[in-house]
């Protein structure tokens, strides 16, 4: 088999936690702070475009609040809001794990039987991603994870290549080896940019955006009982995401 690699992207990939999680996270830090921001459904897809917790914050205060002023340090100030929020999102998802997409765990124990590596690749900071790995996934399936390539590792977020580059170097593979599973327009343009083939499982806040340059778009990863659904690309008559699949998209 030439496929060597999976890597996967973390929130709204594996997992739909943006508005019932980091969003709740947000809005309860905010609370705690005693800011009067709210960050509703709507505003946070809005809010999504910018990618990374705490470069969000730094997007809304300059853009919604032009008159906000505080007798701190901006970085400090953001810093402590985002380190609150990594703690409420914790609780949540501790308290009620947000569940996998479907076909996201048959996929990584596929992988790992067949010898094939699994990866992440993330805007998201390291302690949220493994937070929503250990409380989704459990264990051993978590340490199944050869790299995690998230957040602050690479200066230059999604849409910018690095986070993907950061993966592939730490696997010791090449992108033609790979291919890499996204949900959102700045991520496929991130694996893209990478050279990686990549496929796109879209959701609720990522449906309308443009996927032009995926090998395949679905509507999830699917199972044998419960078909994916193609929006874009070649499915070479499977019916669910499988590593068989996974090779010819990369061949
Ligand atoms: C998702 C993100 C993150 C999360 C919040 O990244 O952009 O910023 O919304 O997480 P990806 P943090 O889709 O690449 O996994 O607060 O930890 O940044």
């Amino acid at each position: 088999m030439s496929l060597k690699g999976i890597i996967f992207d973390v929130d709204g990939t594996i997992a739909e936690t943006e508005r019932d999680g980091h969003r709740i996270a947000f809005n309860r830090a905010f609370e705690r702070e005693n800011l009067s921001w709210h960050w509703d459904v709507d505003l946070y897809g809005e809010l999504l475009e910018i990618g990374g917790g705490k470069e969000r914050i730094r997007y809304y205060i300059s853009n919604y609040l032009p008159s906000f002023n505080i007798n701190q340090s901006l970085d400090e100030f953001i810093a402590h809001l985002h380190l609150l929020k990594s703690r409420y999102y914790r609780q949540l998802l501790e308290n009620n794990s947000i569940p996998l997409r479907l076909g996201v765990k048959r996929l990584i124990q596929e992988a790992y039987s067949q010898g094939v590596k699994v990866a992440i690749a993330s805007t998201a900071s390291v302690a949220n991603v493994e937070a929503l790995l250990e409380t989704s996934l459990g264990n051993p399936m978590a340490s199944w994870f050869e790299v995690i390539a998230a957040g602050d590792m690479v200066e230059r977020k999604k849409p910018a290549p690095d986070i993907y580059l950061l993966a592939l170097e730490k696997l010791n593979l090449s992108p033609h080896e790979c291919i890499a599973i996204e949900d959102t327009n700045q991520g496929l343009t991130a694996a893209v940019k990478a050279g990686l083939k990549t496929v796109v499982t879209v959701n609720q806040y990522t449906e309308k955006q443009n996927f032009d340059e995926a090998i395949l778009v679905l509507n999830h990863l699917g199972e044998k009982d419960l078909p994916f659904r193609v929006i874009q690309g070649e499915n070479y008559g499977e019916k669910y995401f499988n590593l068989s699949l996974a090779e010819k998209l990369i061949s």
